[in-house]
């Protein structure tokens, strides 16, 4: 029989990766996507309208329970993923109670619609949180596994710890087959150009290029686990296909600083790092989150999982992906030198 999915967040990074996951699976794909005034479905246009194995979108949003409730009802999915969320730790600051709505409470309302529907009809939906490292915040211990405590450090991180608490709480109270994915930062081409890997890689290949001659950053010594998203969205799926659902921590258990990416960066396409940075008070932040580091033993034991690429290979991946963009964007217009994007 087929197996059905729904995948909230699918226009998203890791949706994109997971849509195309499960496509190649066999799986019929079905995301929840927002209503907005733009498109907003470039990272997954090559599998929309495309006949048969097509990702069937439909209209919803975490803010609306009885949305959820429609939609699950109609599609009976055998595993929804819940990758939706207000995902950016800045921005959370600025948005704390949007944040708390969508990435806290949205969780609830998926879990609650989930349960009905499954009450309803006999048939188990199995369901994926995506939980974040960022629920570690001010760590207790080095590095963090699943049993770390956690300590949240932006409204983002609290949020994230109700989602992964109440998943667990659904799973425990009504035996709902329920995991959770603490996942490590990762990132890949499809990065929202507003986090720092993005945010570099973009600004070095337009800097290459003479669109941008700066690269205004934060704090340059935070350090980060990073791997590739293309990686981590199978290790959610894996998560799914246990006899019994379980938390697990996604790293790659390597550490490395914003300096150090900007330096991989930078260095492959022959720049100094240290002629276009500047460290800019802006992009500080209220509460820092000082280093991340995994230890995914348990994920590498229990599903055998492990990262294919490493550091090194993900920093070119995403300059070699730039410095295609930058080169078609200074053939369209040609820019301004200095000009800077917006990001957080
Ligand atoms: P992302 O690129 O920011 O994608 C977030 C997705 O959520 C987008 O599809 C977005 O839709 C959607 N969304 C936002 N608000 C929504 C709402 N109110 N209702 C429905 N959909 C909404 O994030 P990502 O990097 O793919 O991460 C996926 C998930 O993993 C997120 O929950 C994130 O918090 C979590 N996570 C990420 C990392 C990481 O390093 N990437 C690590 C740990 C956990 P639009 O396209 O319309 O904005
Ligand atoms: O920041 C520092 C910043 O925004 C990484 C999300 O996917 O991963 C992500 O959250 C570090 C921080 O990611 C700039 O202060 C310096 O220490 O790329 P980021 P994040 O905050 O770690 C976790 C696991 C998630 O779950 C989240 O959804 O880099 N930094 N200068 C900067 N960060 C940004 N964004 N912009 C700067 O200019």
């Amino acid at each position: 029989m087929q197996r059905r999915a729904l995948i909230t967040g699918v226009t998203g990074q890791d949706g994109s990766y997971l849509a195309e996951l499960l496509v190649a699976k066999g799986y019929e794909v079905h995301g929840l996507r927002r209503r907005s005034s733009t498109f907003g479905n470039e990272r997954i246009d090559h599998l929309v309208d495309v006949g048969d194995t097509a990702v069937r979108l439909h209209y919803g949003d975490l803010a609306d329970g009885n949305g959820l409730v429609r939609l699950i009802r109609e599609i009976r999915p055998h595993e929804v993923y819940n990758l939706a969320a207000q995902s950016h730790v800045r921005v959370s600051f600025d948005q704390p109670t949007y944040t708390a709505d969508v990435t806290a409470v949205g969780t609830l309302r998926l879990l609650e619609a989930i349960r009905d529907v499954q009450d309803d009809t006999g048939q188990q939906i199995r369901f994926y949180q995506a939980s974040s490292s960022e629920m570690f915040g001010k760590v207790v211990e080095t590095p963090q596994r699943e049993t770390t405590p956690f300590h949240p450090r932006s409204p983002y991180g609290v949020a994230k710890v109700y989602g992964h608490w109440i998943t667990v709480n659904y799973r425990e109270s009504y035996d709902l087959h329920a995991s959770c994915g603490i996942l490590f930062n990762h990132e890949s081409p499809r990065r929202g150009e507003t986090f720092v890997t993005r945010k570099i890689t973009r600004a070095a290949t337009r800097i290459k290029v003479g669109l941008q001659d700066k690269l205004h950053l934060g704090n340059l010594d935070a350090k980060r686990d990073w791997g590739f998203a293309g990686d981590y969205v199978e290790a959610m799926w894996l998560m799914l296909q246990q006899d019994t659902p379980d938390d697990y921590v996604v790293s790659t258990d390597e550490l490395h600083t914003v300096s150090e990416f900007c330096e991989k960066a930078f260095g492959r396409l022959g720049l100094d790092y240290r002629e276009h940075v500047v460290v800019d008070p802006r992009y500080f932040r209220p509460a820092e989150v000082d280093l991340l580091l995994g230890d995914s033993s348990k994920a590498r034991r229990r599903l055998g999982w492990q990262p294919q690429v490493s550091f090194e290979q993900l920093v070119d991946m995403m300059v070699d992906a730039d410095l295609e963009l930058a080169h078609r964007e200074r053939s369209v217009s040609r820019g301004v030198v200095g000009r800077e994007r917006i990001a957080a």
